[in-house]
Protein backbone atom coordinates (compact mmCIF):
# COMPACT_ATOMS: atom_id res chain seq x y z
CA UNK A 1 0.00 0.00 0.00
CA UNK A 2 1.71 3.45 -0.96
CA UNK A 3 1.15 6.47 1.69
CA UNK A 4 -1.70 8.60 1.16
CA UNK A 5 -1.57 12.24 0.20
CA UNK A 6 -3.83 15.30 0.00
CA UNK A 7 -5.14 17.83 -2.49
CA UNK A 8 -7.51 20.34 -2.08
CA UNK A 9 -7.48 21.36 -5.98
CA UNK A 10 -7.62 18.57 -9.66
CA UNK A 11 -4.38 17.96 -9.94
CA UNK A 12 -1.93 19.21 -13.00
CA UNK A 13 -1.83 15.99 -15.27
CA UNK A 14 1.93 16.04 -15.41
CA UNK A 15 1.84 15.95 -11.79
CA UNK A 16 -0.47 13.98 -11.04
CA UNK A 17 1.25 11.26 -13.37
CA UNK A 18 4.47 11.45 -11.15
CA UNK A 19 2.28 11.44 -7.52
CA UNK A 20 0.79 8.54 -8.68
CA UNK A 21 3.90 6.42 -8.43
CA UNK A 22 4.76 7.17 -4.78
CA UNK A 23 1.20 7.96 -3.28
CA UNK A 24 -2.84 7.21 -2.96
CA UNK A 25 -4.38 10.76 -3.61
CA UNK A 26 -7.56 11.66 -2.13
CA UNK A 27 -9.43 14.86 -1.84
CA UNK A 28 -10.47 16.58 1.47
CA UNK A 29 -13.78 15.02 0.32
CA UNK A 30 -12.56 11.49 1.26
CA UNK A 31 -10.74 12.88 4.31
CA UNK A 32 -11.76 10.90 7.57
CA UNK A 33 -10.83 11.04 11.33
CA UNK A 34 -9.34 7.27 10.24
CA UNK A 35 -6.98 8.52 7.51
CA UNK A 36 -6.52 12.30 8.32
CA UNK A 37 -3.45 11.44 10.72
CA UNK A 38 -1.18 9.81 7.28
CA UNK A 39 -1.69 12.97 5.52
CA UNK A 40 2.51 14.66 5.26
CA UNK A 41 1.42 16.44 2.08
CA UNK A 42 -1.26 18.56 0.64
CA UNK A 43 -1.09 19.64 -2.56
CA UNK A 44 -2.81 22.65 -3.68
CA UNK A 45 -2.60 25.64 -6.51
CA UNK A 46 -2.97 29.05 -6.36
CA UNK A 47 -6.06 29.33 -5.56
CA UNK A 48 -6.81 26.19 -3.55
CA UNK A 49 -8.05 26.75 -0.14
CA UNK A 50 -5.75 25.62 3.32
CA UNK A 51 -7.70 27.68 6.10
CA UNK A 52 -7.03 26.91 9.89
CA UNK A 53 -9.98 24.53 10.01
CA UNK A 54 -8.22 21.98 7.06
CA UNK A 55 -5.09 22.03 8.92
CA UNK A 56 -6.30 21.31 12.27
CA UNK A 57 -7.11 18.18 10.69
CA UNK A 58 -4.04 17.55 9.57
CA UNK A 59 -2.14 17.02 12.46
CA UNK A 60 0.91 15.76 11.04
CA UNK A 61 1.02 17.97 7.81
CA UNK A 62 4.39 18.82 6.56
CA UNK A 63 4.08 20.33 3.60
CA UNK A 64 1.96 21.94 0.88
CA UNK A 65 2.91 22.00 -2.18
CA UNK A 66 1.38 25.18 -4.64
CA UNK A 67 0.98 24.50 -7.95
CA UNK A 68 0.75 28.14 -8.80
CA UNK A 69 2.49 31.62 -7.08
CA UNK A 70 -0.04 32.60 -5.00
CA UNK A 71 -0.88 30.99 -1.31
CA UNK A 72 -4.03 33.54 0.05
CA UNK A 73 -5.76 30.71 0.03
CA UNK A 74 -3.00 28.84 2.61
CA UNK A 75 -3.32 30.11 6.40
CA UNK A 76 0.47 31.46 6.52
CA UNK A 77 0.30 31.77 10.19
CA UNK A 78 -1.03 28.56 11.10
CA UNK A 79 1.78 27.10 9.12
CA UNK A 80 4.29 29.09 10.26
CA UNK A 81 3.61 27.82 13.43
CA UNK A 82 3.55 24.47 12.91
CA UNK A 83 6.76 24.40 10.97
CA UNK A 84 4.75 23.04 7.44
CA UNK A 85 6.78 24.26 4.72
CA UNK A 86 4.99 26.04 1.99
CA UNK A 87 6.18 26.04 -1.49
CA UNK A 88 4.93 27.80 -4.63
CA UNK A 89 6.09 28.22 -8.55
CA UNK A 90 7.64 31.70 -8.71
CA UNK A 91 9.67 32.98 -11.14
CA UNK A 92 8.09 30.73 -14.13
CA UNK A 93 4.88 32.22 -14.41
CA UNK A 94 6.03 35.81 -14.86
CA UNK A 95 6.09 36.22 -18.62
CA UNK A 96 2.95 34.47 -19.23
CA UNK A 97 1.11 36.83 -17.06
CA UNK A 98 2.36 39.87 -17.87
CA UNK A 99 1.88 38.90 -21.58
CA UNK A 100 -1.62 38.33 -20.68
CA UNK A 101 -1.92 41.58 -19.12
CA UNK A 102 -0.76 43.59 -22.37
CA UNK A 103 -3.06 41.04 -23.93
CA UNK A 104 -6.17 42.28 -21.95
CA UNK A 105 -4.72 45.69 -22.92
CA UNK A 106 -5.04 45.24 -26.74
CA UNK A 107 -8.09 43.17 -26.80
CA UNK A 108 -9.49 45.94 -24.73
CA UNK A 109 -8.29 48.67 -27.09
CA UNK A 110 -8.45 47.54 -30.17
CA UNK A 111 -12.06 45.81 -29.13
CA UNK A 112 -10.71 42.20 -30.52
CA UNK A 113 -13.46 40.47 -29.15
CA UNK A 114 -16.38 42.57 -30.99
CA UNK A 115 -14.25 42.31 -33.67
CA UNK A 116 -13.97 39.04 -33.72
CA UNK A 117 -17.86 39.01 -33.69
CA UNK A 118 -17.86 40.72 -36.45
CA UNK A 119 -16.67 38.79 -38.80
CA UNK A 120 -17.44 35.24 -37.65
CA UNK A 121 -21.33 36.14 -37.36
CA UNK A 122 -21.24 37.68 -40.68
CA UNK A 123 -22.24 41.23 -39.99
CA UNK A 124 -19.19 42.19 -41.91
CA UNK A 125 -19.33 40.50 -45.20
CA UNK A 126 -23.25 41.60 -45.05
CA UNK A 127 -21.38 45.15 -44.89
CA UNK A 128 -23.49 45.73 -41.42
CA UNK A 129 -20.13 47.13 -40.04
CA UNK A 130 -21.09 48.03 -36.45
CA UNK A 131 -17.47 48.14 -34.76
CA UNK A 132 -16.27 51.62 -34.06
CA UNK A 133 -13.51 53.27 -33.26
CA UNK A 134 -10.94 51.88 -30.94
CA UNK A 135 -8.40 53.61 -28.79
CA UNK A 136 -4.63 54.12 -29.38
CA UNK A 137 -2.30 51.92 -27.23
CA UNK A 138 1.20 53.29 -27.62
CA UNK A 139 2.29 56.05 -25.74
CA UNK A 140 -0.74 56.15 -23.12
CA UNK A 141 0.10 56.11 -19.33
CA UNK A 142 0.36 52.98 -17.47
CA UNK A 143 -0.28 52.57 -13.67
CA UNK A 144 0.55 49.40 -12.19
CA UNK A 145 -0.29 48.52 -8.66
CA UNK A 146 1.89 46.35 -7.01
CA UNK A 147 5.62 46.09 -8.83
CA UNK A 148 6.90 42.97 -7.68
CA UNK A 149 7.83 40.17 -10.34
CA UNK A 150 4.61 40.36 -12.29
CA UNK A 151 4.44 44.27 -11.79
CA UNK A 152 7.97 44.87 -13.14
CA UNK A 153 7.28 42.24 -16.10
CA UNK A 154 4.03 44.52 -16.77
CA UNK A 155 6.40 47.87 -17.08
CA UNK A 156 8.97 46.40 -19.12
CA UNK A 157 6.06 45.25 -21.59
CA UNK A 158 4.26 49.12 -21.60
CA UNK A 159 8.08 50.09 -21.87
CA UNK A 160 7.80 49.04 -25.27
CA UNK A 161 4.57 50.18 -26.31
CA UNK A 162 6.09 54.09 -25.52
CA UNK A 163 3.79 54.05 -22.55
CA UNK A 164 4.60 56.54 -19.63
CA UNK A 165 4.94 54.45 -16.33
CA UNK A 166 3.70 54.77 -13.06
CA UNK A 167 3.03 52.35 -10.17
CA UNK A 168 1.85 52.14 -6.11
CA UNK A 169 3.69 50.04 -4.40
CA UNK A 170 3.81 50.31 -0.41
CA UNK A 171 6.94 48.54 -0.32
CA UNK A 172 9.35 49.87 -2.64
CA UNK A 173 11.20 52.75 -3.08
CA UNK A 174 11.31 54.80 -6.61
CA UNK A 175 14.50 54.70 -6.28
CA UNK A 176 14.98 50.90 -6.22
CA UNK A 177 11.94 50.48 -8.51
CA UNK A 178 13.75 52.27 -11.27
CA UNK A 179 16.91 50.36 -10.71
CA UNK A 180 15.44 47.19 -10.75
CA UNK A 181 13.82 48.53 -14.17
CA UNK A 182 16.96 50.05 -15.08
CA UNK A 183 18.43 46.52 -14.98
CA UNK A 184 15.82 44.99 -17.14
CA UNK A 185 15.48 47.37 -19.99
CA UNK A 186 19.12 48.62 -20.16
CA UNK A 187 17.78 51.76 -20.20
CA UNK A 188 16.37 54.31 -16.80
CA UNK A 189 12.69 54.65 -17.65
CA UNK A 190 10.28 57.43 -16.53
CA UNK A 191 8.70 56.50 -13.97
CA UNK A 192 6.28 57.61 -11.56
CA UNK A 193 5.87 56.53 -8.15
CA UNK A 194 2.48 57.43 -6.00
CA UNK A 195 1.68 57.50 -2.41
CA UNK A 196 -1.80 57.73 -3.18
CA UNK A 197 -3.75 54.88 -4.89
CA UNK A 198 -6.38 57.16 -5.86
CA UNK A 199 -3.91 59.87 -7.45
CA UNK A 200 -2.05 57.01 -9.45
CA UNK A 201 -5.59 56.16 -10.96
CA UNK A 202 -6.40 59.66 -11.78
CA UNK A 203 -2.86 59.79 -13.81
CA UNK A 204 -3.30 56.64 -15.75
CA UNK A 205 -5.56 55.16 -18.95
CA UNK A 206 -4.69 51.60 -17.98
CA UNK A 207 -4.34 50.75 -14.33
CA UNK A 208 -3.21 47.49 -14.04
CA UNK A 209 -3.36 44.88 -10.90
CA UNK A 210 -0.57 42.97 -10.23
CA UNK A 211 -0.55 43.04 -6.21
CA UNK A 212 -0.86 39.98 -4.35
CA UNK A 213 -3.97 39.14 -2.24
CA UNK A 214 -2.93 40.02 1.30
CA UNK A 215 -6.09 40.80 3.71
CA UNK A 216 -4.90 44.34 4.04
CA UNK A 217 -5.27 44.45 -0.14
CA UNK A 218 -8.73 43.22 -0.57
CA UNK A 219 -11.08 45.52 -1.78
CA UNK A 220 -8.00 48.00 -2.75
CA UNK A 221 -9.52 48.79 -5.85
CA UNK A 222 -12.54 50.70 -4.67
CA UNK A 223 -15.37 53.09 -6.10
CA UNK A 224 -13.58 56.20 -5.32
CA UNK A 225 -9.98 54.49 -7.10
CA UNK A 226 -12.19 53.65 -9.90
CA UNK A 227 -13.96 56.73 -10.54
CA UNK A 228 -10.18 58.59 -10.88
CA UNK A 229 -9.15 56.23 -13.19
CA UNK A 230 -12.61 57.78 -14.86
CA UNK A 231 -14.84 56.89 -18.08
CA UNK A 232 -11.52 57.20 -20.63
CA UNK A 233 -10.12 54.75 -18.32
CA UNK A 234 -9.50 50.88 -18.29
CA UNK A 235 -8.78 48.46 -15.23
CA UNK A 236 -7.30 45.38 -15.73
CA UNK A 237 -7.16 42.85 -13.10
CA UNK A 238 -4.94 39.68 -13.75
CA UNK A 239 -3.79 39.36 -9.95
CA UNK A 240 -6.60 38.68 -7.85
CA UNK A 241 -10.39 39.04 -7.81
CA UNK A 242 -10.70 40.22 -4.15
CA UNK A 243 -8.22 43.02 -4.69
CA UNK A 244 -11.20 45.21 -7.02
CA UNK A 245 -14.35 45.60 -5.09
CA UNK A 246 -16.72 43.84 -7.84
CA UNK A 247 -19.93 45.51 -6.55
CA UNK A 248 -18.09 48.91 -7.42
CA UNK A 249 -16.57 48.00 -10.67
CA UNK A 250 -20.14 46.61 -11.81
CA UNK A 251 -21.41 50.04 -10.98
CA UNK A 252 -19.29 52.61 -12.29
CA UNK A 253 -19.21 50.44 -15.73
CA UNK A 254 -22.87 50.76 -15.49
CA UNK A 255 -22.84 54.40 -14.80
CA UNK A 256 -20.43 55.02 -17.51
CA UNK A 257 -17.91 56.27 -14.62
CA UNK A 258 -15.30 53.80 -15.84
CA UNK A 259 -14.07 53.19 -19.30
CA UNK A 260 -13.92 49.74 -19.37
CA UNK A 261 -12.15 46.34 -17.71
CA UNK A 262 -10.43 43.80 -18.97
CA UNK A 263 -10.42 41.03 -16.34
CA UNK A 264 -8.55 37.08 -15.65
CA UNK A 265 -9.60 37.00 -11.77
CA UNK A 266 -12.56 37.08 -10.02
CA UNK A 267 -13.49 37.29 -6.48
CA UNK A 268 -16.00 34.04 -6.37
CA UNK A 269 -14.30 32.16 -9.45
CA UNK A 270 -15.82 30.12 -11.30
CA UNK A 271 -18.93 32.78 -10.80
CA UNK A 272 -18.45 36.01 -12.64
CA UNK A 273 -20.59 38.97 -11.59
CA UNK A 274 -23.57 38.38 -13.93
CA UNK A 275 -23.94 42.37 -15.24
CA UNK A 276 -20.59 42.01 -16.46
CA UNK A 277 -21.38 39.35 -18.86
CA UNK A 278 -23.25 41.45 -21.32
CA UNK A 279 -21.21 44.65 -21.63
CA UNK A 280 -19.56 45.19 -24.31
CA UNK A 281 -17.08 47.13 -22.63
CA UNK A 282 -15.33 44.32 -20.59
CA UNK A 283 -13.36 41.77 -21.88
CA UNK A 284 -13.31 38.31 -19.72
CA UNK A 285 -10.76 35.58 -19.50
CA UNK A 286 -11.22 32.52 -17.14
CA UNK A 287 -8.23 32.78 -15.10
CA UNK A 288 -6.30 31.55 -17.59
CA UNK A 289 -2.47 33.47 -17.27
CA UNK A 290 -0.39 31.17 -16.36
CA UNK A 291 -2.33 28.87 -18.53
CA UNK A 292 0.14 27.78 -21.92
CA UNK A 293 1.67 24.42 -22.62
CA UNK A 294 5.50 25.54 -21.86
CA UNK A 295 4.17 27.56 -18.45
CA UNK A 296 2.38 24.78 -16.91
CA UNK A 297 5.51 22.14 -17.99
CA UNK A 298 7.58 24.17 -15.41
CA UNK A 299 5.07 24.61 -12.75
CA UNK A 300 4.71 20.89 -12.25
CA UNK A 301 8.23 20.40 -12.56
CA UNK A 302 8.82 22.99 -9.52
CA UNK A 303 6.09 20.87 -7.94
CA UNK A 304 7.55 17.51 -8.45
CA UNK A 305 10.72 18.73 -7.43
CA UNK A 306 9.78 20.23 -4.35
CA UNK A 307 7.36 16.98 -3.25
CA UNK A 308 10.65 14.70 -4.40
CA UNK A 309 13.05 17.02 -2.21
CA UNK A 310 10.68 16.05 0.99
CA UNK A 311 10.27 12.54 -0.19
CA UNK A 312 14.47 12.79 -0.21
CA UNK A 313 15.02 14.70 3.06
CA UNK A 314 16.86 17.26 0.49
CA UNK A 315 16.47 21.32 0.43
CA UNK A 316 13.76 22.43 -1.33
CA UNK A 317 13.42 24.21 -4.64
CA UNK A 318 11.44 26.66 -3.55
CA UNK A 319 9.90 26.99 -0.14
CA UNK A 320 8.18 30.71 1.19
CA UNK A 321 10.55 32.03 3.91
CA UNK A 322 7.78 32.13 6.26
C1 LIG B 1 -2.98 29.26 -11.58
C2 LIG B 1 -2.39 31.33 -10.18
O1 LIG B 1 -4.01 29.41 -12.47
O2 LIG B 1 -0.10 31.01 -9.79
C3 LIG B 1 -1.17 31.42 -9.36
O3 LIG B 1 -1.25 31.94 -8.24
O4 LIG B 1 -3.39 31.86 -9.84
C4 LIG B 1 -2.36 30.59 -11.47
O5 LIG B 1 -1.09 30.46 -11.97
C5 LIG B 1 -3.48 28.56 -10.36
O6 LIG B 1 -2.44 28.20 -9.52
C6 LIG B 1 -4.29 27.32 -10.75
O7 LIG B 1 -3.47 26.30 -11.21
Amino acid sequence: MKPLILRNVKLNPIVAEYVNQFYDVISVEELTAENAHQIEVLLTNGTGQAPKELLDRLPNLKLIDDFGVGFDGVDIAECKRRNITVCTTPGVLTDDVADLALAHILAFSRQMCLAHHEVVSGAWAAGHKSLGLGRKVSGKRVGIVGLGRIGKAVAQRCHGFNMSLAFYDRYLSADKAAADLKAMLGVEPELTRYDDLVELARNSDYLVVCAAATPENHGLINEEVLTALGPQGTLINIARGVLVDEAALVKVLQEGKLGGAGLDVFAHEPNVPAALLTMKNVVLTPHIASATVETREQMASLVIGNLKAFREGTPYLTALTL
